[in-house]
């Protein structure tokens, strides 16, 4: 055990320029930091990401309101802090210190507390959930469209790919940057005159169809699975909320000329997972339908039909959706939440539920890894985390930096 002797604040600024909470904590003078990452596509019924005022009120609030009741405070477990975490804050949605505040608070003391005992953070994690740490599939994106990218990019928000066989961490993560890279290439050719720019997540943003980007990462990923001896997978993130127009009740693709309700919207998906043999959907239609959910699951029983929006890391949600039948796999974003703890309870519902919790950055991020952390700690199967660009490649090195203990080749399966 070891005393928290500071726990300080600052404002710095995410992977789109965004400002964002880091918090620093020392445990018997040894130091942790962390900061938060910020979505864009969020869901409704997520915490409050800051008190009133944004992160410049949350560093006040955390000087005036958090520290003084943690510092000198012994820490004993995350599942402790963050409980303390919850009572100061007093809400159920973090709304008075603000749920990003508290996460930057949760890792900053679980790293500060880990770097006092000369443990990993992962391990701490671990010992705290009972898990035997196992490292997660990298699920990334190739290719951006809708809020993460600017108009003309297809309408869908994420394509993405996973090795499903790996050998090795670092043969997966290399499969990854080479269909990001085959990508290029592709696009290069079929695009004329796309310079290759990028959305959010550093995957390419090219003004083409849903159809035609889906295409090109699925040949992508065929080819260089044929060439490395894996198979690779290829997902979507639909992020339905953002195609969804209120007023006229449909699901809209305008650069397919599709404008769908919800029995046509859910058979367009089954095609697309037909064509493409896609093994991951993420959120396909709005957080409030899980009937839905629900019939895709039963036509496409062999997909991972997964949450993200609809469960916004929240237990009972979870719990909720797997006892319909919605889904069989689910979003873990740590901030979605605010806790490590509220974040653990909602992979334990995963767990025994016999879904597939993946791990997840978000469109802002920093350099930060603590997300590859979580993902071994807690036994989540699957992490996605883009492909390239510094704030995403900093949390596959960081698994590559894990596995030399806990095993190259201790690669989570989902099929
Ligand atoms: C998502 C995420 C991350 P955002 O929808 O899954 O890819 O986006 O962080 O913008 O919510
Ligand atoms: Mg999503």
């Amino acid at each position: 055990m070891g005393r928290i002797t500071s726990l300080v604040g600052r404002v710095v600024f995410d992977s789109r320029g965004d400002k964002t909470i880091e918090v620093e904590a020392a445990v018997d003078g040894v130091k942790g930091r962390a900061a938060a990452p910020a979505g864009k596509s969020r869901g409704r019924r997520e915490v409050e990401p800051y008190p009133a005022g944004g992160p410049e009120a949350a560093v006040k609030v955390l000087r005036e309101k958090v520290a003084p009741r943690l510092v000198g405070h012994e820490y004993a477990s995350f599942i402790e802090f963050d409980q303390l975490l919850q009572e100061i804050d007093g809400t159920p949605n973090f709304s008075n210190i603000g749920g990003n505040t508290a996460l930057a608070a949760s890792v900053a003391a679980l790293t500060a507390y880990a770097a006092l005992r000369g443990d990993p953070p992962y391990k701490l994690i671990a010992r705290e959930t009972g898990q035997e740490p196992a490292l997660p599939l990298p699920l990334g994106n190739v290719l951006g469209g809708g809020k993460h990218a600017g108009q003309g990019a297809p309408e869908i928000q994420e394509y993405l790919v996973i090795p499903l066989n790996p050998k090795t961490i670092h043969e997966a993560v290399e499969a990854n940057i080479r269909v990001h890279r085959r990508l290029g290439e592709i696009l290069s050719r079929r695009v004329s005159g796309f310079p290759l720019g990028k959305g959010d997540e550093g995957g390419y943003a090219p003004p083409i169809s849903v159809e035609a980007a889906l295409d090109a990462v699925k040949e992508a990923a065929q080819r260089v699975g044929d060439e490395m001896g894996v198979r690779i997978g290829v997902g979507l993130d639909v992020a339905a909320g953002s195609i969804y127009d209120e007023s006229s009740r449909r699901y809209v693709l305008k650069s397919q000329g599709l404008y769908l309700d919800r029995e046509g919207f859910l058979n367009y998906i089954v095609e697309l997972a037909e064509k493409a043999n896609l093994v991951y959907i993420e959120d396909p239609f709005l957080e409030d339908d899980p009937d839905a959910f629900a019939e895709l699951r039963k036509q496409l029983p062999n997909t991972l039909i997964c949450g993200d929006d609809l469960v916004v890391t929240r237990r009972e949600l979870i719990e909720d959706c797997l006892k319909k039948g919605a889904i069989n796999a689910a979003i873990i974003k740590p901030n979605q939440v605010g806790s490590l703890y509220l974040t653990w309870r909602a992979v334990d519902a995963c767990l025994k539920g016999g879904a597939v919790p993946v791990a997840s950055h978000r469109s802002g991020e920093t350099t930060d890894a603590y997300l590859s952390h979580l993902a071994v700690g807690m036994g989540c199967k699957v992490i996605k985390a883009g492909v390239l660009g510094g704030e995403r490649i900093a949390k596959a090195n960081e698994l590559v930096r894990i596995s030399e203990e806990v095993g190259a080749s201790k690669v989570s399966r989902i099929v």
